[in-house]
């Protein structure tokens, strides 16, 4: 095989560097072209980069790539998220500074994707550990701390007291410190917040202002918010008068709540215990439920523990027991449930396992459900029973009318409650942005003055002589003057949160050099939002949310204009190998330096594109990438064979008669369909196309001069579809046909409506009989696709977007009738 191989190597250091020195992808703003800010998610740099880097950079270059190609003004932009976590570790064990750790990553992770032939502008590159970059951060700090979006508070973190050190949710392995192996016990710190909550809201809602986001993710984080509307009820305890409210969405089955719960640490609880002969145990059961805020509560075994006093139900004062639970949570509604063991399967195996009364107050349809026989909670819907003048009453209804009386009996009232809390954006850590707050002991908590910004992370610290990394440790740093009175003041020492850099980090590459503001406020406009997103799935909620968050701050401080940051996303699938994700851990790890190495970027990037469509995993697969390679090598060949046999200029393409014609069509019929499903990011089916292509030219021996010029526009026509994927061959390939200047330049191929016509059928798209809109398909298009196309039309999609889809029904060569419900 090794005569086969076309020179990769040189082929692609060659149109590199071409591209470099040409400046062939600065961004340039043009008022006669629409814009289009593609956007992958930026690395950290861990070190190099791997597959899942690779595949979400491939399939944003191409789809920039296109799209300068179809006439956008592009901004195509590449960064480094570089604060964070395991700079520090890596500087403790291998005793280097986080900085030039993280300097050497970057440069070593720079020049890989270069060798990939991303088409970024590298003007623009930004570095968040970078003072010019995290001076921002502090500014944002400010300006939030000025409109009350910051705020100070007591807030639980995994303490270390071996360490004296305060441990990341990652730093803590099986309630141990990782680094010590002591055990982790949890501290109340005040710590700094984000009021995110203050838009909850408008995150909600804006939902609506988005492109093409995947629905899941939309739901994540639409139960993330956690919008809950209901009722609270208050229960008053026995003896003493506190008033217990609970939150609750089924107000139908209050005369079913036959115990109380409240969480660990519900602020009532010490004041029920006082004095009586449970107070001891109860204490101890709580301690041992205390956690950091971040604790998810699906996975641990339900336990609970009787406080030994009663409350009484308001709707029929009847005395019902009072527990403490590790499965109510203090962060979300009040604190405390009304139990409904009935009608609430959490409650029902409490209930069981601790032998409480469960009470029927909803039977389903035809009845039949009753305490003695039921084996879990009936949570549907049904028809009220032992709840007095209620009795009858359908639940929803049920829901409204004991929620009105309640209103007017003073029991309780309708309330709206969200999951959502406020961001914690304190970190007891080195490498991070310095929070810019000074403690004065006559002034109290002073933020630093705008003018003295940026507060610098000093670099001199020994870190890995350090036990412990923290700002508090440098004296020189932690002593400073109040900016108001001028007296000896200490600094915070916290960072940031990492997840603050990358918040509006995608702002900062529209102007990284901007000294006066974080960006240019009419670049912002021009260029904002994001057109298209990339990135993983793992980011749905927190950064995604963030993001968010922080654009509608910025644009409330009028920086810009816009609401939301990121138009579409798309969330590419992960890559695996052998069923499994890579990992260091499972030894299935492809190092994509040697891949490339053996094959070339080209190869690579049009592998990773080819296996999978982009959404789903993508399994690796050696034969795969060498059955591309294969093709690569052969497209090369096919070029070589003809290049210096076609005319440059002047070839006749009228008339056309046989397999000069055929061949013309299928030339067409390539484009228009290479077009399609790059529209719609099929980039797998799109290379299927073009392999075809190179399958019909293979057979074609062109014996006129008309076959010739056929032959020379089927070969542009394949280099410039290729050209997205495999730009460094395509490149050779056009400059070998003797074509002038850099493909990269030239526009995306028009398919001649003219050559294609015989192969085509109009079809009508119907929605609900009625007619919507037109298609003109390939008359050997499979039904699917063409009900995929049908479905995708802009102009048919806003006749049934808000509706249910029940069938699409075909009628071959005729029409495609979409039915909603
Ligand atoms: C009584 C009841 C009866 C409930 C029934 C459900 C079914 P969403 O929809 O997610 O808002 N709940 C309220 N606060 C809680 C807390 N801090 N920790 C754990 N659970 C809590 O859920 C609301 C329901 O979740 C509430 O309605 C409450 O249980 C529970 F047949 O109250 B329900
Ligand atoms: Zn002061």
């Amino acid at each position: 095989m090794t005569q086969d191989i076309y020179p990769f190597k040189e082929i692609e250091t060659k149109w590199q560097s071409f591209w470099e020195k040409e400046g062939s992808f600065k961004t340039t703003r043009s008022n006669d072209k629409p814009k289009y800010y593609l956007l992958e998610m930026f690395p950290y740099p861990s070190g190099k980069i791997h597959m899942g880097h690779v595949r979400n950079y491939t399939i944003g270059d191409v789809v920039a790539r296109y799209k300068r190609m179809r006439g956008y003004s592009i901004l195509h932009p590449m960064g480094w998220d570089a604060f964070g976590l395991p700079a520090e570790n890596a500087a403790i064990e291998n005793r280097i500074h986080p900085v030039t750790w993280t300097q050497e990553n970057i440069f070593y992770m720079r020049n890989q994707l270069k060798s990939l032939g991303f088409s970024y502008d590298w003007d623009l590159e930004i570095s968040t550990c970078d003072p010019d970059y995290y001076k921002w951060n502090q500014w944002f700090f400010l300006k939030f701390y000025e409109k009350g979006l910051v705020y100070k508070k007591k807030a639980p973190v995994n303490w270390c007291e071996t360490c004296k050190t305060v441990l990341a949710n990652e730093q803590v392995i099986n309630g141990r410190c990782w680094r010590c192996e002591s055990e982790v016990v949890i501290k109340e710190l005040e710590q700094w917040f984000f009021r995110i909550t203050a838009y909850r809201e408008e995150l909600l809602g804006d939902q609506n202002l988005l492109g093409q986001w995947p629905e899941r993710v939309l739901l994540m984080q639409k139960n993330w918010i956690g919008k809950s509307r209901g009722t609270l009820i208050y229960f008053k305890a026995v003896g003493s008068g506190e008033v217990i409210s609970v939150f609750t969405t089924r107000a139908d089955t209050i005369f079913g709540a036959t115990y109380v719960v409240l969480a660990p640490e519900h602020p009532l609880l010490k004041d029920l215990i006082r004095g009586t002969e449970y107070e001891e145990e109860v204490r101890r059961f709580t301690e041992k439920f205390q956690r950091p805020t971040d604790f998810t509560p699906d996975e641990v075994e339900k336990e609970g523990i009787f406080t030994g006093r009663y409350a009484l139900n308001p709707v029929n004062n009847q005395e019902v027991p009072i527990w403490v639970a590790n499965y109510v949570l203090m962060e979300y509604g009040t604190g405390a449930i009304m139990a409904v063991p009935a009608h609430d399967q959490r409650d029902f195996e409490f209930a069981r396992r601790f032998n409480l009364p469960i009470k029927v107050v909803i039977q389903p349809e035809g009845g039949g459900l009753s305490e003695e026989t039921m084996e879990m909670a009936y949570e549907e819907e049904g028809f009220l029973v032992n709840s007095n003048r209620f009795n009858g009453l359908p639940s929803q209804e049920a829901i409204n009318s004991i929620t009105t009386w309640m209103t007017e009996e003073g029991i309780g009232r309708e309330e709206t409650i969200f999951r959502l809390r406020d961001w914690l954006v304190s970190r007891q850590r080195y490498w991070g942005t310095p929070i810019p707050i000074i403690y004065c002991q006559d002034c109290g908590t002073v933020p630093v003055r705008e003018e003295n910004l940026p507060i610098l992370l000093p670099l001199d610290l020994d870190i890995y002589r350090e036990e412990t990394s923290s700002l508090s440790k440098i004296e020189r740093f932690v002593n400073t003057t109040c900016p108001k009175c001028f007296k000896p003041a200490k600094r915070e020492t916290e960072t940031m949160d990492t997840f603050v850099d990358s918040s509006w980090y995608f702002l900062r590459f529209i102007s990284p050099k901007e000294e006066r503001l974080p960006f240019d406020s009419s670049l912002a406009n021009y260029w904002m939002p994001v057109d298209q997103y990339i990135g993983g799935i793992e980011h749905a909620i927190l950064h995604l949310l963030y993001a968010r968050f922080f654009t509608k701050v910025m644009s409330d401080l009028g920086l810009f204009q816009t609401r939301e940051p990121f138009k579409n996303l798309l969330t590419q699938g992960m890559v695996i190998k052998d069923g499994a994700k890579m990992s260091k851990s499972k030894g299935n790890v492809v190092d994509p330096d040697e891949i490339i190495d053996r094959f070339g970027a080209d190869t690579t990037r049009l592998f990773i594109l080819f296996a999978s469509p982009p959404e789903k995993d993508l399994e690796w697969s050696d034969q795969g990438v060498e059955g591309i390679f294969r093709f690569l090598n052969r497209v090369y060949r096919l070029v070589m064979k003809w290049a210096d046999q076609l005319p440059v200029t002047n070839y006749q393409l009228q008339n056309l008669e046989g397999e000069d014609k055929k061949i013309h069509s299928f030339t067409h019929k390539t484009i228009k369909r290479v077009t399609e499903d790059l529209e719609r990011f099929h980039f797998n089916t799109a290379i299927s196309r073009i392999m075809e292509l190179v399958n019909e030219l293979y057979q074609y021996e062109p014996k006129t001069s008309k076959g010739i010029g056929v032959l020379r526009e089927a070969l542009e026509v394949l280099s410039l579809l290729l050209s997205s994927f495999a730009p460094h061959l395509s490149e050779e390939l056009w400059e070998r046909m003797g074509s002038s200047s850099s493909i990269s330049l030239r526009s995306w191929p028009a398919h001649n409506e003219e050559a294609i016509k015989e192969e085509e059928i109009l079809m009508v798209v119907q929605v609900n009989g009625k007619l919507r809109g037109r298609l003109t398909v390939f008359k050997d298009y499979p039904p699917e696709k063409i009900k995929e196309l049908a479905l995708s039309d802009e102009r048919v999609k806003p006749w049934f977007k808000d509706k249910e889809i029940k069938k699409v029904i075909l009628v071959p060569q005729r029409l495609i009738n979409i039915v909603t419900t």
